[in-house]
């Protein structure tokens, strides 16, 4: 996979150069671009923004740097043999990042992204890179970051950690025996090892009884317990014929 990004801050993007996103880059899987819109802007301050029409506070990114910049990482990606290109815009404006949309991008092959600061982008970019291939509006949460660098990171990794070969072991995606997909959406519950005994705290017992059955049921139990305590927006939206009596107690 190719990744592209411009921004205003290529330093800040320094992480993709360690953990996880760092030895999918070593190991080949991934190749990543770090490109700072500053070289397309041509004047003497290398201005990248410029007050709103319309009004109101805060700055919007112009139209011309970005036109440029996209441009041109886009043609250095064909030569070097990249294809179907997806414009991914990070913005507090975007539909949200979700565990769908990493998976619907860690299978493509090439994304550019276009982190923004101030008040955001020219609408006219999006709409232009729109006629040429998919442009997905992102937001990674409800709340406003000051520019959408952090949030590159985050799609990043969530995107890489999916790629084959990137994680240790082949992704054991949760085969839980009791219901299969349906209890996917439940976050997981404790994890403990070793030491059995730390300050006087144990580890519950059925995790050390070697009995499959009783651990899957006792997961599958704390997995519940933790979704309706955290987010119990997610209880609601579970299947209900996936629940059996016993989730009902307590
Ligand atoms: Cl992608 N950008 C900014 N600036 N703020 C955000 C965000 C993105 N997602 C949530 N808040």
């Amino acid at each position: 996979m190719r990744l592209d990004v411009v921004t205003i801050f290529p330093e800040y993007l320094e992480p993709l150069h360690v953990s996880l996103v760092g030895k999918a880059r070593a190991s080949g899987l991934l190749s990543v671009g770090v490109h700072d819109l500053r070289r397309w802007a041509y004047d003497r301050h290398n201005t990248v923004d410029d007050t709103p029409y319309g009004g109101g506070p805060g700055m919007v990114m112009k139209t011309g740097p970005w036109g440029e910049a996209l441009d041109d990482v886009l043609a250095r990606g064909y030569e070097e043999g990249a294809h179907d290109p997806v414009l991914v815009v990070p913005t507090p404006s975007g539909r949200p990042f979700t565990q769908e949309l990493a998976v619907e991008l860690s299978e493509r092959r090439w994304l550019i992204f276009t982190p923004a600061r101030y008040e955001g982008i020219d609408g006219r970019v999006a709409a232009e890179y729109a006629t040429r291939m998919p442009v997905h509006e992102v937001s990674i949460g409800d709340y406003v970051l000051a520019g959408g660098e952090a949030a590159v990171l985050v799609i990043t990794e969530a995107v890489a950690r999916l790629l084959p070969g990137v994680l240790g072991n082949a992704q054991s995606h949760r085969d839980d025996s009791f219901a299969p997909g349906a209890m996917a959406d439940l976050l997981e519950g404790p994890v403990f090892t070793k030491p059995p005994e730390w300050r006087g705290r144990g580890v519950p017992d059925v995790l050390l009884s070697g009995h499959h059955g009783k651990v899957s049921r006792w997961r599958r139990d704390e997995a519940l317990h933790r979704t309706a305590r955290n987010r119990p927006d997610l209880i609601e939206r579970c299947d209900a014929t996936a629940f059996d009596k016993k989730d009902r107690e307590t």
